[in-house]
């Protein structure tokens, strides 16, 4: 993809791409900071996961005032979240409020897909395409592309012959789908399809829920904050993003303090209920210290929720059928659920175990199962996503010499910090591979604030390119594959990329956690960022923007 950019100097300094709690967070850091940036978005509005997991139900299962930005107190003052774990429409009209707050949508063109980025060897720049036809050129390209946003449709025969309406949870339509009356059914039981189903339930005239695995799904325990929450909230702000930027996950939860079998029987019973009825992702960052890899205390555990599960569910076969067998609780990441058992108490909702009669086709007018055949008005697909490098994937970035970084990833992604690939220069992805493992908007927060201090520190010492040493590279990922087998998730999770049928095996989080992260950005700043070769800037190509 070498063109004539040669003696032209780069449109602006730094492209982002992607308008998501990510890229706006990068945007606002990078025109701080005195960049010139234009930042490309798919969709026609910012929110990125929030702008197209508009689904009836999505909402947040991290605290709401621990999921958005923590850089203006002025902000965190002025915005008055809801609910303790907000729906998506708040979310989407808090991160439009921050976009036009920072007077940040003037450098931001939606509708704009990037379907090919090169790097310029001549101009030491990056020349990115849209769908469009459109072109930008800068110094530096940074991809906020996310890691859940190229939804996974699985390859049910017939298909694409479906002639009623159908919809995937990550790619929901920006009018409202009108469900009354009709006959519908929901493929998939994981985070999306389990707020699904409690949201439409009512309104339906039937629904018929297809689950090929059971999840350990526990209450999410949502409520409003009250007048006295929002105050504390406010004054306790200092403590909480101290808190939150310290955290080993991202959670302003406090861990417990002791492993399950220090307690009696009745004790860990009484202890149990706390956290079932605990808000969120507590479950898991508060209970007992080695829920996750002590095996007798995950199964206690999990024979607790089993036997909730059958506490709410009237029909015994169906509460059998909601309860996992297969796996442990944190083997996969868990979903919270509002209602969701509750919803199966309903005469016209349906469970459709597909281990015992396994999906056969999709016709024209429904699903077809070994069970028969069933007429359906409108199918939703919540079938997940190809997580971590999908996008990525889908961006026809080509690096030095025209190598596809598809190619170079052939076997999956080699990253350092999970922000950059050797053989990219000027190619930073904050919030992509190798990242996020708790509350997502934390690290990529870190990263995002790593990739502008390089940029800074690039520009301060007249740098032009950047490119991660090979040992810097070859380090990290053999840390995250080292630490993959020692993660309390298993290999069936979408982490290891293995719901796409032929995507490489790898682990796609950091399996060091935010304090490797913490640990290797400081290491690395410490040191003049020398786990980068740096090359000076090339005098005629400097940006206009
Ligand atoms: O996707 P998933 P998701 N036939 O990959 C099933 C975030 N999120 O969209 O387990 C039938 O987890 C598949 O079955 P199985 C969160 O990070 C957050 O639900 O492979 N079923 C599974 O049940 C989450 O982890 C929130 O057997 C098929 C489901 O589809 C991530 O997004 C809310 C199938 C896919 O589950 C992804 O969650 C929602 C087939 N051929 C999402 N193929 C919050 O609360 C797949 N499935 C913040």
């Amino acid at each position: 993809m070498e063109s004539p950019d040669v003696d032209r100097p780069p449109d602006v300094d730094v492209i982002v791409v992607g308008a998501g709690i990510t890229g706006i967070y990068q945007l606002y850091r990078a025109v701080q900071a005195g960049f010139s940036v234009h930042l490309l978005e798919a969709g026609e509005g910012v929110g990125g996961t929030w702008y197209w997991n508009r689904y009836p139900g999505a909402r947040f299962d991290s605290e709401s005032y621990t999921y958005g930005y923590l850089f203006s107190a002025d902000l965190f003052e002025e915005w008055r979240w809801q609910e303790h774990f907000a729906a998506q429409p708040e979310t989407e009209r808090y991160l439009n409020h921050v976009v036009d707050r920072f007077d940040l949508r003037r450098h931001i063109t939606f509708g704009a897909r990037v379907t090919s980025a090169g790097w310029q060897e001549s101009s030491q720049q990056w020349r990115v395409g849209t769908e469009a036809g459109r072109t930008v050129t800068g110094r530096w390209l940074i991809a906020a592309t996310g890691v859940l946003s190229i939804p996974y449709l699985p390859d049910v025969p017939g298909r694409d012959g479906y002639r009623g309406r159908s919809y995937h949870t990550g790619l929901w339509p920006s009018t409202a789908v009108d469900f009354a009356g009709q006959r519908v059914a929901v493929i998939g039981t994981s985070s999306s399809g389990v707020q699904v189903v409690p949201a439409i339930a009512a309104e339906v005239e039937s629904l018929t829920v297809y689950q090929r695995t059971a999840n350990w799904c526990t209450p999410l325990n949502n409520r409003p904050i009250t007048d006295e929450e929002q105050a504390e909230m406010r004054a306790g702000f200092a403590q909480l993003k101290e808190t939150l930027d310290t955290s080993v996950h991202g959670f302003h939860h406090r861990p417990h303090d002791r492993t399950a079998f220090e307690d009696p029987e009745d004790e860990r019973r009484r202890f149990y209920q706390s956290m079932w009825d605990s808000p969120g992702f507590q479950k898991l960052t508060s209970n007992y210290t080695d829920i996750l890899f002590n095996a007798e205390a995950n199964a206690e555990w999990c024979r607790y929720i089993a036997d909730r599960i059958r506490a709410i569910v009237a029909d015994p076969a169906t509460a059998e059928r909601l309860i996992p067998t297969d796996h442990r609780f944190g083997e996969k990441r868990p979903p919270f659920v509002s209602g969701y058992f509750e919803a199966f108490n309903q005469p016209h909702v349906e469970l459709v175990d597909l281990r015992q009669t396994p999906m056969v086709r999709i016709t024209p007018t429904g699903i077809e199962t070994t069970d028969g055949h069933r007429e359906l008005d409108i199918i939703v697909w919540a079938t997940g996503f190809d997580f971590g490098t999908g996008a990525l994937a889908r961006m026809g970035i080509r690096g030095r010499g025209g190598q596809a970084l598809n190619d170079y990833w052939a076997e999956g992604p080699r990253t350092f910090l999970g922000v950059a690939t050797r053989g990219f220069p000027n190619l930073l992805f904050p919030g992509g591979p190798h990242a996020a493992a708790g509350n997502n908007p934390r690290y990529n927060g870190d990263q995002v604030d790593f990739v502008t201090d390089l940029l800074i520190h690039a520009r301060d010492h007249g740098i032009g390119v950047i490119e991660v040493t090979e040992r810097s590279e070859e380090r990290w990922t053999r840390m995250v594959d080292r630490g993959a087998a020692a993660s309390s998730f298993g290999e069936g999770s979408y982490y290891f990329g293995t719901n796409i049928p032929g995507k490489p095996k790898r682990y796609l989080l950091n399996s060091g956690g935010r304090p490797k992260l913490f640990a290797v950005i400081a290491e690395t700043v410490a040191k003049d960022y020398d786990a980068f070769e740096m090359v000076p800037v090339a005098e005629k190509a400097t940006a206009t923007g």
